[in-house]
């Protein structure tokens, strides 16, 4: 069995998979910390988790000037510690509901396919500058992370994002060897990942073994025939991958956590007091977070939570609170949000228009129905 080695896991998290390992954590949970802790961090496995022996890993750069492999401890003690805190969010959150339109094929990810951490580690920059190479001046198209993960014909979990991306984001791509202060959790990479802030998580590969640039994309499958977009009107007998963008940022989102579908508000409850996060990828920071408690007739302002980040660099989600009126002696109810940012983008209405064969992207106002007793 390729699974007999995996990590011993919270109980909280609710499993989609359990071979591969998929699991997220109590959406109510979610809401309560700015930073997941690492336990309840969703987890997004492929492949069965590698298990390293630190003492003989090395990471591998395929460097224009060399080819120098880092052992753990060079890496660790070489180089200055940086850090980012950043959400890392599956492209597939949330896609349950782009099932209830027609169904895809993908994990049934709910609410919680999206979590935060502090991420600290090498600068990528920094250690490219040390081996003489200029991120800027590179010739090749895009920069490839391949994983420890395999597949069963041997090759391994890979990623890319084109190089102009990686230029943008060159102080801000970490190889990171710390989660929250504490070592990379096996379920996370140990011993590191590539972390790229505001870009989806498929590309944060985990389990990072090798570094190089490239002239094309990843040829992994992940990047090649997956993690793409589609309009509403393709499906399997018509779609061409290699003509669809590969996903790198991520757009506006956001969810309600607290209360859950079908929660039973309290006894003639007059008002409701809503939880939730809200993110966008590209470091565009959330301005403005709007709910409503009768289904987007009305609108009232939520308050945000700042995120210690700037409008532009804001790589971690804002959460968000607010207490507003439930409409009159309603027995039911449904709740809204919607967030707006920097770049003012806002979130589709219905999931019907956005609907694709993998069910990715799936940022609709998210909608929660309630109850509420006479
Ligand atoms: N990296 C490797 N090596 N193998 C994987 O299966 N899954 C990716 C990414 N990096 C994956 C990987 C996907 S699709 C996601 S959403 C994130 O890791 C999930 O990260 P997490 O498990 O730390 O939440
Ligand atoms: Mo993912």
């Amino acid at each position: 069995d390729p699974y007999k080695d995996e990590p011993i896991r919270s109980p909280l998290l609710i499993p989609s998979s359990e071979k591969p390992f998929n699991a997220e954590p109590p959406v109510q949970m979610l809401a309560e910390k700015f930073l997941t802790p690492n336990d309840l961090f969703y987890v997004r496995n492929h492949l069965p988790v590698p298990c390293v022996c630190i003492e003989d890993f090395t990471l591998d750069l395929a460097l224009s000037t060399g080819k120098p492999s880092l052992t753990f401890k060079e890496l660790t003690q070489k180089f200055p510690k940086r850090s980012v805190t950043a959400a890392i969010q599956c492209a597939g959150n949330r896609r349950s509901e782009m099932v209830k339109v027609k169904p895809v094929k993908g994990l049934n990810w709910g609410s919680a396919a999206i979590s935060n951490a502090k991420f600290s580690g090498v600068s990528l920059n920094e250690l490219l500058k040390h081996y003489n190479v200029d991120i800027d001046t590179v010739r090749a198209k895009y920069i490839v992370f391949e994983g420890l993960d395999t597949q069963p014909d041997g090759s391994p979990y890979g990623a890319s994002i084109p190089l102009e991306l990686a230029r943008m984001l060159k102080d801000e791509i970490i190889i990171a060897y710390e989660m929250n202060g504490e070592p990379l959790p096996r379920d996370h990479g140990y011993p590191l990942r590539i972390i790229i802030p505001g870009v989806v998580g498929a590309r944060q590969v985990k389990w990072l073994k090798k570094i190089y640039f490239s002239p094309e994309e990843s040829t992994s499958h992940w990047q090649r025939r997956d993690y793409k977009g589609f309009n509403s009107s393709t499906d399997w007998h018509n779609v061409d991958f290699d003509k669809s963008v590969s996903i790198s940022q991520l757009p506006v989102i956001s969810a309600i956590c607290d209360p859950v579908d079908g929660q039973e508000l309290e006894e003639g409850a007059e008002e409701v007091t809503l939880k939730g996060y809200a993110w966008s990828g590209g470091g565009r920071g959330i301005i403005r977070v709007d709910v409503s408690a009768d289904g987007g007739e009305t609108w009232h302002e939520a308050t945000l939570k700042p995120n210690g980040q700037t409008p532009y660099h804001s790589y971690a989600w804002t959460l968000w609170e607010a207490d507003i009126p439930l409409p009159e002696g309603a027995t039911q109810t449904q709740l809204v949000v919607k967030a707006v940012d920097v770049s003012y983008n806002v979130q589709p209405d219905s999931v019907a228009g956005i609907w694709n064969l993998r069910g990715c992207l799936s940022n609709a106002w998210h909608r929660v129905n309630v109850t509420v007793p006479p």
